[in-house]
């Protein structure tokens, strides 16, 4: 699938970075992207993305300086910069995109605010779906970004095709720093959707056992709501790996050399093997996956290894285990000494994750305006007060 990423905010802009940066590195090119951002120190930090494809937003209001966390100055220069945000993308070329992907930090200022006004306008202007990656703050940022994050995803819910949620308290290590946590976050978060959005794009290893093709991805998430993807991979294949299980498995008689060879059988047990740990396994955003209405499941890997019953199988086994009967699902090879699958729960019903922000963003406001009211009740008339 051709995707046209947009990074809004510091981790948004971060996390296109890489998506370009692990594009480059492929033989087929199916990636595009560009930075949006109201801090310039932000836009200069990356790396990959060409210079005037970032693009630097509400200079008048804040002079490069940033929004901070206040996500609703982040919207309102979204809009009042609409158009040059528009021309930006319009001038990087959008006629063979199949969909437009906008990623942003959901707790912060920026991206919180810009996503959802983006997504709405993208929308409008052009056919093709426009999906969010939203990134979930960790409750140990405090709670105006669990606010922040509140407000954004239901507004951008309801303006994007599809939300995925990547929480980043689920992924980081107890005792970790969120901060410190952010390459490996972020490599995360890269690999599971680049294996995602580039199927369907025919490399130079041709077409898979099962194609799949850009619409089952799009039809997959037609539903809306928000999406969680789990991820496997699977042990090295190939040469070395054999070789290093010469090493260490002892002398190999000749009758085990020839069962090197994996049979029919084997490898759709292998496939199976690897689509159950993808789905049991940490989602981008742990939930119920009982309670999605419908799920994609792709392998991407070397194409001596796919095997069309194997995906027929863990597509069945999928179907049985979520709430909705729509399985779709492929395979496309790549040159890889590894097997990765990729299973979309998509619109999901059920996430505690969710509904735990939405309790935090409700207390918080009530404890603002409990605050405001403690203080002078002469003023309290809903006038914000300039200073805090
Ligand atoms: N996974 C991940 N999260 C990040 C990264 N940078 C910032 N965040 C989180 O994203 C949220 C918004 O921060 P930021 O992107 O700096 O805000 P913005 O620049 O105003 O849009 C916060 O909850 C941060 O913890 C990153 O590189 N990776
Ligand atoms: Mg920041």
């Amino acid at each position: 699938m051709r995707v046209f990423f947009i990074g809004f905010g510091q981790a948004g802009g971060k996390i296109v970075d890489m998506f370009i940066e692990q594009d480059k590195r492929l033989p087929t090119q199916s990636f595009r992207g560009i930075a949006v951002n109201t801090a310039r120190t932000d836009l200069m930090g990356l790396k990959h993305i060409e210079l005037k494809d970032r693009l630097l937003i509400g200079q008048t209001v804040v002079k490069g300086h940033g929004v901070g966390t206040d996500n609703v100055t982040g919207a309102r220069v979204t809009a009042d910069e609409i158009d040059s945000i528009i021309n930006a993308i319009d001038s990087r070329g959008t006629h063979d995109v199949d969909a437009f992907v906008i990623v942003a930090g959901l707790g912060g200022g920026t991206g919180s605010g810009g996503a959802p006004v983006l997504a709405r306008h993208l929308k409008r202007i052009y056919r093709e779906p426009v999906y969010a990656i939203g990134i979930l703050p960790a409750p140990e940022e405090g709670r105006l970004y669990s606010y922040n994050a509140a407000r954004s995803l239901s507004t951008l819910v309801n303006e994007a095709d599809n939300t995925f949620i990547f929480d980043n308290s689920a992924w980081k290590n107890e005792g970790e720093s969120v901060k410190d946590a952010y390459s490996r976050l972020n490599d995360e978060i890269v690999r599971r959707f680049g294996v995602l959005f580039r199927a369907g794009e025919v490399g130079k290893y041709g077409v898979g056992e099962m194609v799949v093709d850009s619409s089952e991805i799009i039809n997959t998430l037609r539903g809306g709501g928000i999406s969680s993807v789990g991820y496997a991979i699977s042990e090295r294949i190939g040469p070395r790996a054999k070789q290093k299980q010469r090493l260490f498995g002892g002398i190999m008689k000749k009758k085990e050399k020839t069962e090197e060879v994996l049979t029919g059988e084997d490898k759709s047990a292998k496939i199976i093997a690897l689509v159950r740990r993808a789905m049991l396994g940490r989602l981008t955003l742990p939930c119920d996956y009982s309670s999605a209405e419908r799920a994609l499941v792709l392998l991407a890997g070397p194409p001596t290894e796919m095997d069309r019953k194997g995906v027929e199988k863990s597509k069945s086994w999928v179907e049985e285990n979520i709430s909705g009967v729509e399985v779709r699902g492929g395979d496309y090879p790549v040159q890889s000494e590894y097997i990765a699958a990729v299973v979309v729960l998509a619109t999901i019903g059920n996430a505690p994750r969710i509904t735990d922000l939405l309790e935090i963003a409700k207390a918080t406001k009530e404890d603002v305006i409990k605050s405001k009211g403690k203080r002078s009740t002469m003023f309290d008339d809903g006038i914000e007060p300039l200073f805090e």
